[in-house]
């Protein structure tokens, strides 16, 4: 569809310093299909020696940001900081922030309106619980979820969506590559509407929930899938085979 693939690798809160290196070693070895997008996500504490090592065709993102500062607020980190000190990306609503901390759709779409106006680019997490999909309501759950950001942001080039819905994440069940790319084309019919013609063409539609080297190839092939947030096989030299399983 034209759209260049994305391979998001989402550390969450794994790795040592040591762990980091090698993670990012195996990386700056790799032979990497060209035209692929690949962004490695591992925790603040890690992102300046990422940025450092890693190779440049790589970026580095945040797992999250403060939608303030800088100033006193103790503990987080304001968009401004990640852009001073060369991240480019960040990842925001991830269900693991929506559901352990808290985190309400209005919430997530502040701090994406605070990194995008920092000059960042997001990675912007959408998606059902299992209860939500068995009552048949996972459109109505993402795109409220996604509403909120429309709400704020008129443009969305430096927006990439990811689909990850939360009954497939870290559990080793993967959505069927039918309901994903069901989804995935919701959400493009969506974006027509509430954000721009434009926009459905063009903003990429990352799939998330237990990608591995296994499943990875028969879902990149739906004409909506995009790309992958990858969570747990990131941290593996699995993720290099993700990454060239880009059409
Ligand atoms: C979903 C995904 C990465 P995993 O959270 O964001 O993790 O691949 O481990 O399910």
């Amino acid at each position: 569809a034209g759209r260049r693939f994305f391979v998001g690798g989402n550390f969450k809160s794994n790795g040592t310093v040591e762990q980091i290196k090698n993670i990012i070693e195996t990386l700056n070895k790799a032979t990497l299909k060209e035209n692929v997008e690949v962004v490695i996500a591992p925790p603040a504490l890690y992102l300046l020696l990422a940025r450092e090592l890693i190779r440049p065709d790589i970026k580095v993102a945040a797992q999250n940001i403060f939608d303030k500062g800088p100033g006193a607020y103790t503990g987080e980190i304001a968009a401004q900081q990640l852009k001073d000190a060369g991240i480019d990306w960040v990842i925001l609503g991830h269900s693991e922030r929506r559901s352990i901390f808290g985190e309400s759709d209005q919430f997530v779409a502040s701090k994406t309106k605070a990194a995008l106006d920092a000059g960042l680019s997001v990675i912007l997490c959408c998606g059902e619980s299992l209860e939500e999909r068995e009552k048949g309501i996972t459109t109505q759950v993402v795109t409220r979820q996604l509403g909120a950001v429309a709400d704020l942001v008129q443009d969305w080039t430096n927006i990439v969506v990811a689909y990850e819905p939360v009954w497939a994440i870290g559990t080793g069940k993967v959505a069927t590559t039918e309901q994903a790319q069901e989804t995935h084309a919701e959400i493009r019919k969506w974006l027509e509407a509430a954000v721009s013609p434009e926009a459905a063409v063009k903003t990429r539609i990352l799939y998330g929930g237990s990608v591995t080297e296994k499943n990875s190839a028969e879902l990149a092939k739906q004409p909506d899938v995009d790309g992958f947030l990858v969570g747990g096989a990131s941290l593996k030299p699995a993720f290099i085979d993700i990454i060239n399983s880009a059409p």
